[in-house]
This record gives C-alpha cells, sequence and structure tokens, in this order.
C-alpha cells in the first residue's frame, strides 16, 4: 500500500477531527509556548520560547498531530519516516504507527561500540524517507541530519516540520531543492491566541515588530560553516566559482585596486593575481578605460585564477541600472563576475542585473556615521535572501548562513582614514564576524610592496579562517 492511499485513508475516516486551530489552542494548554523575554541557544534575544517536547505526555494530542503531518504530507510519497532527535522522535513515531510506515531512528551520537551506525532500523539503499522536525529555525541542523541520512544512501524529498519560526530556515531548504511542508508558522500561531483572547494586543506588537525585523540566528563564529559546505548551497555559478577559487588558492583575499590607470591596474593585477579570490575595480575611476584594458585584464583573471569584481555600486531604478550595468564605455555586463549594489530602490530593480552576473548588496557601510543602520541592514538582507542573483552582501556584521559576508574597511597597519573609513584587522573581522571575503584596498595597492602585502593578507585572512573552523 503506497503512503498515499494510507494518507488518504486516515482522513476519510477522521471527519470528527479537531481543526487545526483547536490542536493549537489546547497544545498551548501544556505550555509549549511562552511569552516574555528569552535568550536562544544561538545567544540572540527572543519575545517567545517554544519547546513542543509536552507534546509527547499527551497522547491524544500526539496521535492529533501526527495526522496533522500526514495530512500535510498527502501529495507526496515515502517508505520510510525519520524524526530529527530528540524533539521529533515521539512525532515521527505516532505518525509510523498511524500510517503503517515504517520508522527509521537517527542516532545524535555513533555508538561507540559495535556497529558505529547513525541509522537504526530496516532500511535498503534507494529507499525515500521524510524528515520530520518540531521546529525550524536557521535550518542547520536539518541539513545536519539530512547528510547524515543521504550517506546511507536513502532520498529525501519532503521534510514536515510542526512550527516555523520565520528564520530562514525554510527558504534555505528550498533553496536546496526540498520541499518543506509547516504546519504551523509562528505569525499565525500569533494570531490565533490573539484571536482567543490569550495574548494581549502589545504583547502581539511585540512580537510582530520583532519578526519584521527579521533578526537572524547569529552563527557563533567558531560554527561557521566551511567554504566547501557554503559551496554545496550555492546556486549561483558565480558565486560557486568564488567559493572553489577560494578553496583551491586557501585565499579569502579580494584586492581592490582603487588605481586610476589601466597600466597600474594591470601592473597590480599581475603581481598580486595570485593571492586574490578576486580584483575589485572602481572601473568609473580610471582615467584611460578601454575595452582593451578589459580584455588584458581578462586574460589575467584567466592566467591567475581570479574573478572580476566591479564595485559600481548601482543606486537607481531598475531601468537606469539596467542602462548603466549594461551600456555606457564601461559595458560591465560584458566581463564583472560579480558587482556590488545598493537595495535603496528595492527587490525589483536587483532583477535587472540578470542571472550571470552575481550581485552583492551593501548592506552596512564601513565609514563613520553611515546610515545603514541596523534596521536598515535587516530589510537589505532580507531582500538579499529573496533574490535568486544576489549572493551576499557588504556588511560589518554578521549574516545569515546562506548569505555570503564581504568586509571592506580591512587594514593591518591603520586604524582609519581622515575621510570617515575605519579599519579592523583580518583577524578581527574573519573571528567575530565570520566574514568570508576581506576587501583590502590601500593595505595592498597604496603599500611599498604590494606582492608581499597581499601575501601577507593571504596568509593573515586564510589562517583566521582555518583557526575559526578548528583546524
Ligand atoms: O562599506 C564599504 C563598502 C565598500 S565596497 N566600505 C568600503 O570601503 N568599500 C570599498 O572597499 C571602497 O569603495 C574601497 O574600494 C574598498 C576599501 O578600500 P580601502 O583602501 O579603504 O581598504
Amino acid at each position: 500500500m503506497t503512503a498515499l492511499f494510507v494518507i488518504f485513508a486516515i482522513f476519510a475516516q477522521t471527519s470528527t477531527r479537531m481543526n487545526k486551530e483547536q490542536f493549537l489552542l489546547k497544545a498551548c494548554r501544556l505550555g509549549i509556548i511562552k511569552f516574555g523575554n528569552f535568550t536562544l541557544k544561538s545567544g540572540i534575544p527572543s519575545p517567545f520560547y517554544i519547546d513542543l517536547r509536552p507534546l509527547a505526555s499527551s497522547p491524544e494530542l500526539l496521535k492529533e498531530l501526527s495526522k496533522f503531518l500526514l495530512n500535510s504530507l498527502q501529495d507526496s510519497d515515502f517508505e520510510l519516516i525519520c524524526g530529527v532527535p530528540y524533539a521529533a522522535l515521539p512525532m515521527a513515531t505516532a505518525m509510523s504507527l498511524e500510517s503503517g510506515i515504517p520508522l527509521i531512528i537517527k542516532r545524535k551520537e555513533a555508538k561507540g561500540y559495535g556497529t558505529k551506525k547513525m541509522l537504526e532500523g530496516i532500511f535498503h539503499e534507494g529507499q525515500t524517507c521524510v524528515l520530520v522536525e518540531d521546529v525550524i529555525t536557521s535550518g542547520k541542523s536539518l541539513i545536519e541530519t539530512i547528510d547524515e541520512i543521504e550517506k546511507e544512501h536513502l532520498k529525501i524529498n519532503d521534510i514536515v516540520v510542526v512550527l516555523d519560526r520565520e528564520q530562514g530556515g525554510v527558504a534555505l531548504l528550498k533553496n536546496k531543492g526540498y520541499k518543506v511542508h509547516t504546519l504551523f508558522n509562528i505569525s499565525e500561531v500569533i494570531d490565533i491566541l490573539h484571536k482567543h483572547g490569550q495574548l494581549a494586543q502589545e504583547e502581539v506588537l511585540r512580537i510582530k515588530n520583532f519578526l519584521a525585523e527579521k533578526p537572524e540566528v547569529k552563527v557563533s563564529p567558531e560554527k561557521r560553516l566551511k567554504y566547501e559546505e557554503k559551496l554545496a548551497f550555492q546556486q549561483h555559478c558565480a558565486g560557486k566559482k568564488l567559493l572553489k577559487t577560494a578553496v583551491q588558492k586557501k585565499s579569502n583575499l579580494i584586492a581592490s585596486i582603487d588605481v586610476t590607470t589601466s597600466e597600474k591596474i594591470l601592473e597590480l593585477a599581475e603581481e598580486v593575481g595570485d593571492n586574490v579570490v578576486a580584483v575589485k575595480l572602481h572601473t568609473d575611476i580610471i582615467s584611460d578605460f578601454s575595452d582593451d584594458f578589459i580584455s588584458k585584464l581578462k586574460k589575467i583573471a584567466e592566467k591567475k585564477n581570479f574573478l572580476l569584481f566591479e564595485d559600481r555600486k548601482f543606486a537607481d531604478i531598475g531601468n537606469t541600472q539596467q542602462l548603466q550595468f549594461e551600456k555606457g564605455i564601461y559595458k560591465i555586463s560584458s566581463w564583472a563576475d560579480l558587482i556590488t549594489s545598493h537595495a535603496i530602490a528595492g527587490e525589483e530593480s536587483l532583477k535587472v542585473f540578470g542571472e550571470k552576473t552575481a550581485v552583492v548588496i551593501i548592506a552596512e557601510m564601513s565609514s563613520k556615521g553611515a546610515l545603514t543602520d541596523e534596521h536598515y541592514k535587516n530589510q537589505v538582507v532580507a531582500l538579499a535572501k529573496k533574490s535568486e542573483n544576489v549572493i551576499g552582501c557588504v556588511a560589518q556584521s554578521q549574516l545569515p548562513e546562506n548569505l555570503l559576508l564581504f568586509t571592506p574597511g580591512v587594514n593591518l597597519t591603520s586604524a582609519g582614514d581622515a575621510k570617515g573609513q575605519q579599519f579592523n584587522t583580518p583577524e578581527k573581522v574573519i573571528t567575530e564576524l565570520a566574514t568570508d571575503f576581506i576587501i583590502v584596498g590601500r593595505g595592498i595597492y597604496a603599500s611599498a610592496d604590494p606582492k608581499a602585502s597581499a601575501e601577507k593578507y593571504q596568509k593573515a585572512g586564510w589562517e583566521a579562517y582555518l583557526c575559526l573552523i578548528g583546524k
């Protein structure tokens, strides 16, 4: 019997069951959601705290929950059920009992003896397995579980989640190609509780404001993903190339060659090319820009294996940005692997850059008194997550893991300039912000020996990264 048939049969006989809303109200009486001021494991404050484990102590609700979860999988077919340990284990078990579909058990740690298996139960290669999770936040723990299950050659297409905290996890998994079915999201829960007089208006507003800010789960820097792991999430071809280059060259350095003649740029690109993943330009400061210059630079980029990054910081309506990107003397679209853009003109304005060029949007600026405050940054990040051609942001603080972080304002010997620039060391931005790429301008091109300086920044950046990932 297929999963589809079983699920249909369960619902055909249960027309008198409680609805989702009634279920939630009953479940809340078990204390599964608390409101107040909490600090999550990740260190961020939260006005609510969710713990679905008490549901396991109510056979009635657990059984009901399993039916809801199975119902949300009506259009999916699967041969096995697996819960993410520990909170989802009773849920997965109940789903298995309800549907007759076999359960497999994922261990949190491998046994220290015997078979050292991570998956227990009876299964065979190629079977499809649905994954059950209680609460989804960043999606990171789910991805770890998926990896371990896929290592056993089982196929995961669908993931069913009881509650989505609306903090990026669902998008992350969808980006990776999984179908995510969620029973509730936190906004819906808040609305239901308010409707039934269980949550005061001020509390609703406080929580909605918190959700609108989209506070991201901060990855504690020591838990940052490696470049190889980020490669697995990366959808954009230029983003992939950038990450691959970082691994191949053991470098997270982008040299910003802000000099004004083509000859000097070509000379510096030759000198520092081996040490960098990308060369960043401001083409509009070049006094003798020509197509010939670009073709020579492209050849160096190919030879030395780095990407070309135009720091145009577009900030106009889509139509104008498109003209600036494709036309004029620079014809940026014809050669740039990466570009920077502000997001000030909104989501649509970013679409004009097409699919080939990766866009890095400016979330925070490094200069003193910049107007890019936290509220602005959060809005830019939310937009970055939605836009397919955006691979990350320029910022001075952490980003969600699925966005790449580019940090300028990096210098080993200076704290700033007289025009507002503020500098940090590579160690600081990598260990404290988990920056993916450091952008260095004057620290390299204005030094007495740019080649030696590029080597120094490459080494400092890579060593700080290795230290962070524990190597
Ligand atoms: O916030 C920012 C964003 C950027 S892209 N702060 C910056 O400094 N940049 C760019 O990084 C800036 O335009 C310049 O090209 C480079 C920093 O150069 P440096 O000489 O100050 O290291």
